[in-house]
């Protein structure tokens, strides 16, 4: 083997909000990779809208900065559980990973999943131990539990043996010695050069690279991001493309691109180790290899896990469908769905008894809303169901997922806390009590009991409790899980609401709409403050008693209404129920709308 001793590849990996793309942004700075204009946006690489306004990275990116006579290729990945394919994708184009653990939360549920999946490709792994400026770090614990972590995943001495730095990268400084906090980040890119390996390959073999992501531009079209494993890849020339259902085909490649700092620069040719877009193949998806045509061998394809959750989307079928936005058939939300499935190999779209609605499957809610947010600000109206678990038969008993769910909590919450998970049928696995007023609690619980779970862990902890959940896998079907406490409070005709009903109306529950707000038969425009569901009139115009018939219409003394987020109304629902979204409004409605109709099917029942 022969090593590309001027190149490194790593990606960056941990659990949510631990600082990568900080420490990124950092790297970035201290190579003077950016352009004056860049200098002055906090965190670059989340460069999309809904990162921003999250402040997470939900898409894998890469970038590549100079050091001395290295250039270093570095992928960005994001944390949150429910975007963990992009990890997965992000490990197939490197040859070593930095482990991000901040100093204070330690390891949570995403640093075991991406340790794990970095762990059983074989990648070596260099520890980082972040927001060592926290006041409340315990940087000597964290380092034994990230230790323990290792042993717990089965890793090989070799792997256990990797060099720890202890860092602030919001302060820009990394250090082998955890009591020299003066430097930058040179500590952090000469352990890169000595530790992290150089690409290796085959000398005179044939081309190999791995589609391991895919991109779009307005002008080349689809982008494949592909890691050269083997050989060189020219602009203009033509190569085997071996696909993912065994064929092969041929093209060329019409464009080639590499990345400096943001910038995808145009190339001649790129060698093994090389991270690099390429244009000219028009479907080209994840996992497929484009290969030298006089003797193309395709690489292993990557593998994913399997999506543990799904939900219906479909077209918008109430009664105000078509007035807010612009996209709106069948055939239009279908053809978005398989233009996702392209560039996201951790999503399926499988098809539905009905033509307008299709059942779509992925890690998490976060994954699902995501894709509704972007497609709402696309221009497109949609009905969303219920997020469901995603079964399976095994040995002909149905399975569900099941997660591994970490919580930190004062003490004080623990009681509460073990009711709320018990009664979603979860048990507690672990309890560790780190002496501070703190308690950390680990739990399995199935992945249905946690929907909608995270507004009543709020109230339970009065704010102050952290919750993070992980998949870990399928267990048998645990039973009924009675999620939502209460009912709902559904309008029974069409019409705008008036200050005078709602005022009546909020006796009997919360709001979700203030005065003047259309309405339609079957939206719900409250919950109950009992059990059941009741069909009420918001619409009404004066009150039927002359007690308040002063002319006014009250409005002023109406407590502001519920407003949901996206995500909030997905939770909020249950399963005959389902979020109209538009590119203005998120509205909450009864799945069979006409009160006749839904009364007659609650009969049946
Ligand atoms: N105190 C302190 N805060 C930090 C440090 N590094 C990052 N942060 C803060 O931690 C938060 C999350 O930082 P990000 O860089 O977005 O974290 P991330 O790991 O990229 O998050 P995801 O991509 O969503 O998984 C931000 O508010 C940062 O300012 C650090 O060294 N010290
Ligand atoms: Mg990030």
């Amino acid at each position: 083997m022969t090593l590309r001793t001027s190149l490194r590849n790593i990606a960056i990996i941990a659990h949510v909000d631990h600082g990568k793309t900080t420490l990124v942004d950092k790297m970035l700075r201290q190579t003077g990779s950016f352009t004056a204009h860049e200098e002055l946006t906090d965190r670059v690489m989340d460069s999309g809208d809904l990162e921003r306004e999250k402040g997470i990275t939900i898409l894998a990116k890469n970038t590549a900065v100079k050091w001395h006579d290295l250039t270093i290729n570095i992928i960005d990945t994001p944390g949150h559980a429910d975007f963990g394919g992009e990890v997965e994708r992000g490990l197939a184009m490197v040859d070593a990973v930095i482990l991000l653990v901040d100093a204070a939360e330690g390891p949570l549920p995403q640093t075991r999943f991406v340790l794990r999946k970095t762990l059983e490709k074989r990648l070596p792994v260099v520890l980082v131990i972040n927001k060592v400026d926290r006041p409340d770090a315990r940087i000597k614990e964290v380092v034994d539990e990230v230790e323990n972590l290792f042993l717990d995943l089965d890793a090989d001495e070799h792997q256990i043996s990797f060099p720890i730095l202890y860092a602030s990268a919001r302060q820009g400084w990394a250090s082998l010695d955890v009591n020299d906090t003066s430097g930058d980040l040179t500590p952090l890119f000469q352990t890169i050069a000595d530790y992290v390996p150089a690409p290796e390959y085959e000398e005179g073999h044939g081309l190999q690279a791995l589609v391991c992501n895919l991109d779009a531009s307005p002008y080349l079209g689809r982008l494949a991001l592909c890691r050269v494993i083997n050989g060189t890849l020219e602009r203009g020339q033509r190569v085997a493309w071996c696909r993912i259902d065994g064929t092969i085909e041929h093209a060329k490649i019409t464009e080639l691109f590499i990345t400096e700092a943001l910038e995808r620069i145009p190339a001649q040719s790129a060698g093994p180790g090389d991270i690099v877009a390429v244009a000219g193949f028009e479907d080209i998806t994840i996992g497929e290899t484009l290969a030298d045509p006089d003797n193309p061998i395709a690489l292993e394809p990557l593998h994913v896990d399997e999506p543990s959750l799904s939900m219906t989307i479909g077209i918008n079928t109430s009664p105000l469908a078509g007035t807010e936005g612009k996209l709106l058939t069948a055939r239009m939300v279908k053809d978005r769905l398989d233009r996702e499935l392209v560039g996201n190999v951790a999503l399926r779209v499988l098809n539905t008894e009905r033509p307008d609605a299709w059942e779509v499957q992925g890690r998490g809610e976060l994954q699902l809303a995501v894709l509704i947010e972007t497609m709402r600000r696309e221009g497109f109206e949609l009905t969303v169901g219920k997020p469901q678990v995603v079964t399976r038969t095994v040995d002909g008993k149905i399975h569900e997922p099941v997660e591994h769910v970490t919580i930190d909590v004062p003490e004080e919450f623990v009681g509460n806390v073990t009711t709320l998970l018990a009664t979603r049928k979860g048990t507690m696995t672990d309890m560790v009590n780190h002496g501070t007023g703190w308690v950390r609690l680990e739990w399995r619980i199935p992945a249905r009991g946690l929907v909608g779970i995270r507004t009543e862990f709020m109230t339970e902890t009065r704010g102050g409790g952290i919750m993070h959940s992980n998949f870990d896998g399928y267990a048998p079907w645990f039973g009924d899980i009675r999620l939502r406490q209460n009912g709902v409070l559904v309008a029974d005709r069409r019409g705008d609401t008036t200050g005078n009903a709602l005022l009546d109306l909020e006796q009997r529950g919360t709001l979700f709409v203030g005065p003047g707000v259309e309405v339609y038969e079957g939206m719900i425009v409250g919950e109950n403050a009992r059990s059941d569901e009741m069909n009420v009139n918001p619409t009404r115009e004066k009150k039927l008693t002359n007690m308040r018939a002063s002319g006014s219409d009250n409005t002023e003394r109406i407590a502001p209404p519920t407003i949901f987020s996206l995500e909030q109304a997905l939770e909020f629902i249950a399963d005959d129920e389902a979020v109209e979204v538009t590119p203005q409004s998120v509205r909450l409605r009864k799945a069979v709308l006409d009160v006749a109709a839904r009364h007659r099917l609650h009969k049946k029942k």
